[in-house]
């Protein structure tokens, strides 16, 4: 695959950090939209995120470290999909991260609606058949099909469902869902951290601890940015309120990245604003920091 030139790829780094061959990191973008049901623009997530991360310093404060320069990162030229859809679609995405994965690479994958992320999840789970999938959400997205599309951004999760054991999908900070979804999760185990409970209390002085234990030791973490409250994340396509703050979330790939294994990630549904740069530095840094606490201790 082609790493990206300097001008456009991750962070701004120079050619002996972010090509293809010496990075141990490779960051794939999945510009697809297509079933979107409210705002759209999220086709030009991958772009926005790339670019905002020229502002992102290398050195994290959390972490105590510049990544970028211990195991390099190569960003590759966006994958296309020309009139395509739905399973073709997941194809294409599931191709490129099993050619990545196949060289030894710690993927990242940039959505994109959330529909994509079925695609490297399904390449991870067949490497690491007792993964978890940590899905960061505002919504369970466990609709059958939505809209009549079993391929909308809305049933990714039901998707997933399918060749996932129930109790290994953990999602963290539901507070939209319909009757069915809610049904689905007590029938299968999956394991719900609704935001009301987590905001209330009801797991305890600290949910975090709550979620990272209900997650087994390998972690693939897919991020909708309608997790975060949309005070600090306004630039999707369904934003719902009482969502979560920054610092909260650090805490929780803090411990994760202590105590688990995360094996990859996605960061989907970033739909940009032109008159708002904030949104896409936001989610630029959220990368930043998966890849530090995925990376803690190697
Ligand atoms: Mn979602």
């Amino acid at each position: 695959m082609k790493a990206l030139p300097r001008s456009k790829n991750f962070l701004g780094i120079g050619k002996e950090h972010s090509a293809w061959a010496t990075s141990r990191i490779a960051i794939l973008s999945a510009p697809y939209e297509h079933s979107v049901s409210y705002g759209g623009g999220t086709a030009k997530g991958p772009a926005a995120i790339l670019e905002a991360s020229h502002y992102v310093e290398f050195w994290d404060e959390d972490f105590k470290r510049e990544l970028c320069f211990d195991h390099g990162i190569a960003a590759v030229a966006p994958l296309s999909f020309g009139k395509k859809k739905d399973k073709d679609v997941l194809d294409i995405i599931e191709a490129a991260v099993d050619t990545a994965l196949d060289e030894g690479k710690f993927v990242v994958t940039l959505g994109g609606e959330h529909t994509i992320s079925a695609a490297p999840i399904h390449a991870h789970f067949r490497r690491h058949p007792g993964m978890s999938v940590l899905q960061f959400d505002a919504h369970s997205d466990l609709r059958e099909s939505y809209l009549g599309n079993p391929y909308s951004h809305a049933s990714v999760m039901a998707r997933v469902a399918e060749f996932m054991p129930g109790e290994r999908i953990v999602q963290a900070g539901i507070r939209a869902q319909c009757i069915e979804e809610h049904q689905m999760i007590r029938d299968r185990g999956i394991r719900t951290f609704y935001a009301c409970d987590m905001h209330a209390g009801v797991h305890g002085a600290r949910w975090q601890d709550a979620v990272a234990d209900a997650l087994a030791d390998e972690v693939y973490i897919t991020f909708d940015v309608d997790y975060f409250d949309p005070s600090i994340m306004p630039a999707t396509g369904t934003p719902e309120p009482g969502g979560f703050q920054w610092d909260e979330t650090v805490a929780l790939l803090k411990i994760i990245g202590a105590k688990k294994r995360i094996v990859g990630f996605d960061v989907v549904e970033l739909a940009p604003m032109r008159s708002l740069t904030f949104p896409s530095f936001l989610a630029a840094k959220l990368v930043s920091k998966l890849l530090n606490a995925a990376f803690m201790g190697r």
